[in-house]
């Protein structure tokens, strides 16, 4: 089954992930803003998570899917900067600890590292998709935050998306809808993390 089918295999699951109340904060402008910082600040962590995994994957990743691995390190370690850029503007300690919902991100991302290429491509996949998906509902963004839904909604990380996608309809999971529903629901948990924190 190609990747692109498996969000309408799951659609509950799939519109909490990219339908999230935080997400209509953001458009609205209604977003508290210690649940804005609160995600900016874990999401540097889980970025910094991600590059790790990454970095690895693209080392034993099959010859086709290397490319496109290879310009999302790249644009990681860019995108990290611009996150501490930000968190640095608006006075942020990037030291916070992991939440819970951030620690079992990176549980996760720890396992997809173990996995085979198949399942860490489409989990990778997942999780791009998935944020190109959730900041494209929250267009065009609330003054103040449309820099992030820029980011994120930006043809350039489209066809990354696109590219990814590639990789991992070329080397299929085991158990790609199983992958897809462990990411899907580490995204839900973690928005929620970040709108239960300014409670
Ligand atoms: C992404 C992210 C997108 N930054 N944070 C979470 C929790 N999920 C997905 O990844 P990237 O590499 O920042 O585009």
């Amino acid at each position: 089954m190609p990747v692109a089918d498996l969000p309408s295999r799951r659609p509950d699951a799939w519109r909490r992930a990219t339908r999230h109340p935080f997400l209509d904060a953001v458009r609205d402008g209604t977003v508290p803003v210690a649940a804005f910082d609160t995600w900016l600040v874990q999401d540097a962590r889980f970025v910094t998570d991600l590059l790790r995994l990454q970095a690895r994957l693209l080392a034993r990743a099959p010859r086709p899917a290397q490319a496109v691995l290879a310009a999302g390190l790249v644009a990681l370690v860019d995108e990290l900067a611009w996150l501490e850029q930000q968190a640095a503007a608006r006075g942020l300690d990037l030291g916070a600890p992991p939440r819970p919902a951030t620690a079992g991100y990176a549980e996760l991302l720890d396992r997809l590292d173990a996995a085979d290429a198949g399942t860490a491509l489409t989990a990778l996949w997942t999780i791009e998709r998935t944020y190109l998906d959730a900041w494209s509902h929250a267009r065009p963004g609330a003054a103040g935050y449309r820099e992030f839904v820029a980011h994120w909604t930006a043809p350039g990380f489209a066809g990354y998306v696109a590219g990814l996608e590639a990789a991992a309809d070329g080397t299929p999971a085991p158990d790609a809808g199983a992958t897809f529903a462990e990411v899907v629901a580490a995204e839900v948990a973690f928005w929620d993390m970040a709108l239960d924190s300014a409670l």
